[in-house]
């Protein structure tokens, strides 16, 4: 394996159209943080950066939706993000933006020198664009369905749902996210990569050279190398975003994209003057920490881009992690079904520990893994208090009440004694190939090891049973329990660093280095520590479910605003008009598709007064089989009419819902036919 002589680790930058959630924690940071934590620890020559995603789409839609302008909104979220990273102990040497000037320079300097080498492919094509708002359509601006998995709110650019990276022109019944409508084709000139020129090169790079990647990363590129890659634009008709820096360019600007990633570079840059030290030399381990939805573009665009621009290395590994799920559903920004960090923070002051505890345990590292409030408080109760917490507060406890507070002077040591005692270096052996692996739930599961090893050793060699009898072996047992703590001291500092350095302050100690777990006499005979303070606390049932209902009362008010796009009432109308309308309630007892429709369905209902036929819209809401038997709501005294060749006798009452799927109404207990609705 090769030697690094440095490490240059980057996080992927949250775009700054909102807060960040635990997904993101999960996904990213956590793991990120652990690492770099690690390595410092280490005492590798390592730099962390990340900063904020503040262009593209993502932001001006965000900017229209809470009318303000795009600079008001990444303004607002970027210190939004950046104060809640800090404070939840995400320690990066630098947390940057894309909107500032050295980045600008950057990324416009990255592109001229492709440009002046003839990199990019120039073409003109037909591009979407918005009659109405006489706008192009770039990326989120256009919506429509996902030609792999069939989500019909996928995006110009990707689809969520099943993580495509897909064209504006491959997606089916593309609509404005702008106007609603369709958009009309115009022509327009851009920019573009060449990836199909180096598909040999990541054959090589990637399938035969980095085999080592997690299965999930490599097995997303395999499948885009063999599926054939195509030209990518990295232009874009917008007023926002990195101004292309060529003549022909005005008025255009960078992709998002593109110059995201050049980020990392920027904010080295402004961190050090020793940048290229980090990014040019062939001895630094360059690793990105992203979501699964990222992957593409830093596994094979932004590679692509660092060989075309020529002076940069490559990454070594991109450790990407699945998505998490919060109480059995995806993580939604725009439904807000989201815990968010700088609101969790408000909520649960002082334990950014926990939060890191249980999204590490519970990390998607394989798969998509779900978040609940009851596990969060299972694993505080049962893991944190009551192993780590509860051992670390016995051992400085009766040092204290027996020792005061010293590190008693040890007699012999017993087969037991040494067995634990061995188990350190066996410990930090295990924890290091996990976290140099990316293995971070099983790292900290090792580490947790050894305070279950230690709370054990109490329970089963009780110093509070022999202390009359038998003082010398009290003193063994608690130098023993205290070198534990010691060690705990280190091996969570990665972790949970807000307990680690509480641990450190407690036992009055400022060792930091990871090479002295397992060290001899790492807490010396006669070393006075401090009192003992409480490590966690127990969470009650009503903390969670205030968050249980928070979640639920979040998404309902959500739900209220979408709804504010009602249309206004109609006219008044008289009393007199109203009660020639006759609505009953009927059965349907039999359904069909109406043959060569899509959105038809041919009802028989039983109405009480007769049994009739209605053709209703609904069929892309309900299938034949769900509506047989079912009660619903029908007006009818409604004019028959003809339809599709039937004679409809009837309408059907439905509302739409949140995505445009139609709900029928139904009585809430069963009625009568023909029971009448007044
Ligand atoms: N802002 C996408 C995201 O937050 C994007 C990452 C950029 S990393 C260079 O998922
Ligand atoms: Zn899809």
């Amino acid at each position: 394996m090769k030697n690094f002589q440095r490490y240059l680790i980057t996080a992927a930058l949250p775009y700054a159209n909102g807060p960040v959630h635990i997904g993101h924690l999960a996904g990213v940071y956590i793991p990120a943080d652990i690492y770099s934590r690690y390595l410092r620890l280490k005492k590798e020559d390592v730099i962390f950066v990340c900063g904020s995603d503040e262009h593209g789409v993502p932001i001006t839609i965000r900017a229209q939706k809470e009318g303000k302008t795009p600079q008001e909104i990444v303004d607002k979220y970027h210190s939004i993000i950046k104060n809640s990273f800090a404070e939840f102990g995400i320690n990066f040497d630098i947390y940057s933006r894309t909107t500032n000037s050295v980045h600008y320079e950057t990324a416009s300097n990255f592109f001229k020198t492709i440009f002046e080498k003839n990199g990019f492919i120039e073409k003109t094509t037909e591009n979407f664009f918005d009659e109405e708002r006489q706008q192009f359509l770039a990326d989120r601006y256009i919506i429509g369905t996902c030609p792999r998995c069939g989500n019909e709110k996928a995006y110009g650019d990707q689809c969520e749902k099943c993580g495509t990276s897909l064209a504006p022109s491959e997606l089916l019944n593309p609509h404005s996210a702008l106007s609603g409508k369709p958009p009309i084709l115009k022509s327009t000139k851009h920019w573009y990569l060449p990836l199909d020129k180096f598909e040999n090169f990541l054959k090589k790079w990637i399938l035969e050279e980095h085999q080592e990647w997690k299965p999930n990363v490599y097995g997303q590129c395999k499948s885009w190398i063999d599926s054939g890659l195509q030209p990518r634009a990295v232009s874009r008709d917008l007023n926002w975003g990195v101004p292309l820096p060529i003549e022909e360019g005005k008025g255009k600007v960078l992709y998002v994209w593109f110059d995201a990633p050049i980020g990392y570079i920027s904010a080295t840059k402004e961190l050090t003057e020793d940048w290229e030290k980090y990014w040019k030399s062939e001895d630094t381990k360059l690793v990105h920490f992203i979501g699964k939805d990222n992957i593409v573009f830093h596994c094979i665009i932004f590679p692509i881009m660092l060989k075309m621009e020529g002076s940069y290395i490559l990454p070594e590994n991109v450790p990407a992690n699945e998505f998490l799920n919060l109480e059995g559903e995806k993580i939604s920004t725009s439904q807000n079904w989201a815990v968010w960090l700088h609101e969790y923070l408000e909520d649960f002051p002082q334990k950014q520990d926990v939060l890191r505890y249980v999204l590490t345990a519970n990390a998607p590292e394989t798969k998509d893994n779900d978040f609940t409030w009851k596990d969060f408080q299972a694993r505080n109760n049962s893991e944190l208090v009551a192993v780590l917490g509860n051992f670390v507060n016995r051992a400085v406890v009766l040092t204290h009440k027996y020792f005061e507070g010293k590190v008693p002077q040890y007699d012999s040591f017993s087969d037991y004694d040494k067995e634990v005692l061995t188990s350190f270096s066996q410990i930090k052996k295990n924890v290091e190939e996990n976290i140099e692996n990316f293995h971070f739930r099983e790292a900290l599961k090792e580490a947790m090891n050894l305070a279950r090893i230690g709370n054990k050793y109490l329970a089963d060699t009780e110093p509070w049973k022999i202390v009359k009898t038998d003082f010398l072996r009290v003193q063994t047992i608690l130098y023993i329990s205290l070198q534990i703590c010691g060690n705990l001291s280190l091996l969570f500092e990665p972790f949970l660093p807000f307990t680690a350095a509480k641990l450190r302050k407690m036992l009055n100690s400022n060792e930091i280095n990871w090479e002295n777990i397992g060290k001899e006499n790492l807490l010396p005979v006669n070393h006075q520590i401090e009192t003992a303070e409480l490590l966690f606390a127990q969470i009650e049932d009503k903390e969670i479910e205030k968050q249980i209902e928070k979640l639920h009362f979040a998404k309902q008010q959500r739900l209220q605003q979408t709804a504010s796009q009602v249309k206004s009432a109609k006219q008044n109308i008289s009393y007199d008009d109203f009660q020639k309308i006759d609505i009953r309630v009927a059965t349907v007892l039999k359904a069909e598709k109406v043959a060569k429709t899509k959105k038809l369905l041919q009802l028989t209902l039983d109405t009480g007064i007769d049994t009739r036929i209605v053709v209703s819209g609904i069929a892309e809401s309900y299938s034949p089989e769900q509506l047989i038997g079912k009660q619903v709501v029908i007006l009818v005294n409604l004019e028959p009419r003809e339809i599709k060749g039937i004679t409809s006798q009837g309408m059907i009452l439905t509302a739409e819902g949140q995505n445009g799927e139609l709900c029928l109404l139904s009585p809430e207990k069963l009625f009568m036919n023909g029971a009448e609705i007044k």
